[in-house]
């Protein structure tokens, strides 16, 4: 059984909370009729299954499209860096599938290399690649890993040099340092502390944290009276460029990494300003719509509410709001995803929170809904959270599943539902991961210490590391 006398001791200082459930989960799991062991034994299958696709089919490229059996670019158009390979190392190395992780690094040393005269997204590039490598690295040791990710770091660095308050431009070239976009937000700014941060220490170098520290002050500086920030934000002129407040896709990662930055590094700078945003985040854009509990977008001086979607990206506000102890809340948010899950099988891209419907038909095999599933579940030790994962699990086999892999869908709405062609980079980092951690009794990580990255990326908690 599970250790998680650290986690909940810490739970103990944070005090009660203001929400009550409104019952949408059951109050008992429902252990899968085939054990918890024999689903991880499935996921595993199911991942290296999808990874001989990628290895026959699309090797090298950044991303497979499952049902066709082609592949695509992802960063540069026509110049592919090997994205879902870089993505899936971690995995492999937890489910023990040495010989696909080992084939998977020799490609990254033959065959990765940065010098590539194009604009790359920089917040993409970070998160995807410089933590993939990274989370390699810690796994196996490896130290071309770590000269790759550092490499990268530091033709990523050149998107900060650039900007007069230090905020990353949105895309850099790669070769010449070159910047372009300086129209962002906080998500783009501040999506960098957990793996810079790691790098620095790796390398004894404290400017790749400094950096990333900074971009984050800049926004949290221009906080409204209500402890909110507007989620829009020029490299340039450091200026504010909408009154929008969101906890959602533009704004995200960001408050994940003022938390990560606290477990990771100590940095009780950084976990003050996450307590505080998660405060003001909870006092002035939590709402009950019909009961359930959502964050639409705000008016960041006012609180008003400004837009009424939510997108499925979202989720991981749950996962978060458990991490810093704020575990009723963390549940409540889930539930309202839960329903989501019941209703549509597969949680909408999505919705108006006034009436619960989708905004669209298309999904991203998105990992969200897992990955907050897991904290919870990390926090509580309570197996409705692992119960949801399976049932969540189940029903991508049974939506996204291709004849080369997993894809997007294109349409939930029809019988059976109708797929699109790609699978996301993500997937081979984030929910087969969540599902393998949650399902297995992993070997090479220790729970207790875990902490996973905005891309999944495991930055501590590897077994004997
Ligand atoms: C992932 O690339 C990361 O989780 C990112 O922070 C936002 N969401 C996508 C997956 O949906």
């Amino acid at each position: 059984m599970r250790q998680t006398l650290s986690r909940r001791s810490a739970l103990a200082l944070t005090g009660g909370s203001a929400f009550a459930a409104i019952g949408g989960l059951p109050a008992r799991a429902q252990v899968p009729s085939e054990g918890w062991s024999a689903l991880a034994a499935d996921v595993k299958a199911e991942f290296k299954w999808a990874w001989d696709h990628y290895v026959d089919r699309a090797w090298g490229r950044d991303e497979i499209n499952p049902v066709s059996g082609t592949s695509q670019s992802f960063f540069i158009a026509g110049h592919d860096l090997g994205l879902s390979l870089v993505e899936a190392l971690d995995t492999l190395w937890l489910m023990e599938l040495d010989e696909e992780f080992q084939a998977g690094v020799d490609w990254v040393k033959a065959n990765l290399d940065f010098d590539v005269d194009a604009f790359a997204q920089t917040f993409e590039t970070n998160i995807r690649l410089v933590g993939g490598l990274l989370s390699a690295h810690l796994a196996s040791g490896d130290p071309v890993l770590l000269a790759k990710a550092k490499d990268l770091a530091d033709r990523l660095m050149k998107a900060f040099e650039a900007s007069p308050h230090g905020l990353p431009y949105r895309y850099v070239n790669l070769r010449t340092g070159a910047v372009r976009d300086p129209e962002t937000n906080l998500a783009e700014i501040g999506t960098y502390a957990a793996e810079f941060g790691v790098l620095g220490q790796l390398t004894s170098d404290d400017r790749y944290y400094a950096a990333a520290k900074r971009a984050m002050k800049h926004a949290l500086d221009r906080r409204s009276d209500l402890g909110l920030m507007a989620a829009n934000i020029h490299a340039e002129t450091g200026a504010l460029t909408s009154r929008n407040a969101s906890i959602d896709v533009y704004a995200d990662s960001f408050y994940e990494y003022l938390w990560d930055s606290w477990e990771l590094f100590g940095d009780a700078e950084m976990k003050g300003w996450a307590e505080e945003c998660l405060g003001a985040i909870s006092r002035h854009q939590g709402r009950r719509y019909d009961l359930r509990l959502w964050y639409p977008m705000v008016d960041y001086e006012t609180g008003e509410v400004t837009g009424t979607s939510q997108t499925v990206l979202g989720g991981y506000l749950s996962g978060l709001l458990a991490q810093a102890g704020r575990i009723d809340e963390a549940d409540l948010f889930l539930t309202s995803y839960a329903e989501l899950q019941d209703t549509f099988t597969i949680i909408p891209e999505s919705i108006d929170v006034r009436t619960r419907q989708p905004r669209g038909v298309r999904t991203g095999l998105r990992p969200e809904f897992a990955d907050a599933c897991l904290h919870l579940w990390l926090m509580t030790d309570d197996d409705r959270y692992r119960a949801l994962t399976a049932t969540h699990y189940r029903n991508m086999k049974a939506t996204s599943k291709a004849a080369y892999g997993y894809t997007s869908l294109a349409d939930i709405t029809t019988r059976p539902m109708t797929q699109g062609d790609n699978c996301p980079g993500y997937w081979w980092s984030e929910q087969m991961k969540y599902y393998w951690l949650m399902f297995a009794e992993p070997r090479r990580v220790d729970l207790d210490r875990l902490v996973l990255s905005t891309e999944a990326n495991v930055l501590r908690g590897f077994a004997g590391a």
